[in-house]
């Protein structure tokens, strides 16, 4: 892919790379690195069909919510098929669910996503069949997620942003020593420098057995889990679900009095979040109550959820300022930071999209502008180095596809 790409070609290319990606009735990520359907790339890819297939946007959100659990969790991971290329696998999940999939969950975007896809794709009977399962789940994570007010992960994987240095101090905490052997399959499609380190990968692991060996009660892994970590991404993007699903209510006719009552829990939890010293909202280990003293996308979230306070939006000029392209996923100024090195540095366009939809109209539209320069000269990979632009990690993304058809493309 070249400069010289015309946005017809890139539109086209968007288009395919969303076309080999489904898997019948749900996409993978990007073939490879990716054979099963992750939860929040799901919901991007459905805003990314509804630009060209209305009706094949709806199934990619049907289909995600084939896997909500009993109690309403819908799972990170759906393995709907068997595939070896990636570990962990079902078998290291045991969920003992049809389909089977992950103990965990992702950032609830889905709301937000089948609000954009109702936009652009009107079909309420589908819609009204969604709004159940997407409120259960919402209802899933004030019980089992929400504590102080403020949204937790109990898994890095959770937080959907695996290894940014929030997590570090919570990680630290975890013995990933005793962990079963296992061959990791990420290093064999992706050059190693830009993935986590071994000692990161075990301590995931290290999570996943305790979840499996306590047969995924979610009570005891919140409560004795060995990691519960507040974290601002996923509480923003929660916080600004709710008010989309409460839109979507509206428009049904249905009665969204118990959404209205999560907002204020969620807008106390605000002030939990924030880190007076950092001049930001900040990851919080919940068993020490200590900041990560971190900054980073999962903070800039806050604009998504129209919590952003001037303070931070200092800091979101100033990380930007020091990168030629928009946004670095974690301070270029912090310890933490390493360019090409996935969560620690790198700019992601999908999360460039969900900030800009809460900036003011000349810093959204120089997120967006940045976007698809990074897509214009690398194409449409996972992730880019924002000191140069060059494109790491996977490539013929599906949410970077979708990214490009939706939003940074720019309008006609
Ligand atoms: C673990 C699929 C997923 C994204 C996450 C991203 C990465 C998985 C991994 O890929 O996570 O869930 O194995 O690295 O961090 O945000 O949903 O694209």
């Amino acid at each position: 892919m070249t400069m010289e790409d015309t946005p017809f070609d890139l539109d086209a290319r968007a288009r395919a790379i969303l076309r080999v990606n489904d898997r019948g009735g749900y996409t993978v990520p990007t073939r490879g690195l990716y054979p099963f359907q992750w939860n929040w790339d799901s919901a991007f890819a459905a805003w990314g069909f509804a630009t060209f297939d209305g009706s094949r946007a709806w199934t990619e959100l049907e289909t995600l919510m084939t896997g909500q659990w009993d109690d309403g969790m819908v799972p990170h991971i759906l393995f709907h098929r068997p595939d070896p290329g990636y570990f962990p696998g079902p078998e290291v999940w045991a969920s003992g669910t049809m389909p089977a999939s992950s103990g965990i969950t992702q950032p609830p975007v889905a709301a937000t996503m089948a609000r954009l896809v109702h936009d652009r794709s009107p079909d309420e009977g589908r819609l009204a069949a969604l709004y159940p399962r997407l409120l259960s789940w919402h209802r899933w994570f004030m019980i089992h997620r929400v504590r102080q007010g403020v949204a937790c992960v109990t898994h890095p994987w959770e937080s959907g942003r695996d290894n940014c240095p929030d997590w570090d101090i919570g990680l630290a905490a975890v013995d990933g020593s005793g962990v079963a052997p296992y061959q990791r399959r990420d290093t064999g499609h992706v050059d190693a420098s830009m993935r986590p380190t071994r000692q990161e990968y075990d301590r995931y692991v290290a999570l996943v057995e305790f979840g499996r060996d306590v047969g995924w009660d979610q009570s005891r892994i919140v409560d004795d889990g060995p990691f519960l970590m507040a974290d601002p991404g996923t509480h923003f993007i929660l916080m600004r679900a709710h008010s989309d699903l409460a839109a979507l209510g509206r428009a049904l006719g249905r009665d969204v009095a118990e959404i209205e009552a999560w907002m204020p829990i969620l807008a106390g939890g605000c002030d939990v979040i924030w880190n007076d010293a950092l001049g930001a909202y900040d990851a919080r280990d919940m068993r020490s109550g200590r900041f990560a003293g971190t900054l980073g996308t999962g903070a800039m979230l806050a604009f998504l959820a129209g919590q952003g306070r001037p303070p931070l939006t200092a800091h979101l000029d100033r990380i930007w300022d020091a990168v030629r392209y928009g946004l670095p996923s974690s301070d270029p100024e912090g310890p933490g930071f390493d360019a090409r090195r996935y969560w620690r540095g790198p700019a992601w366009p999908f999360l460039n999209a969900l900030i800009a939809m809460g900036l003011d109209g000349s810093r959204a539209e120089r997120l967006r502008s940045d976007t698809a320069a990074l897509i214009r000269g690398g194409g449409f990979n996972e992730y880019f180095d924002p000191t140069d632009g060059t494109a790491c990690g996977g490539g013929d993304f599906t949410w970077t596809a979708a990214i490009w058809l939706t939003w940074a493309r720019g309008a006609d």
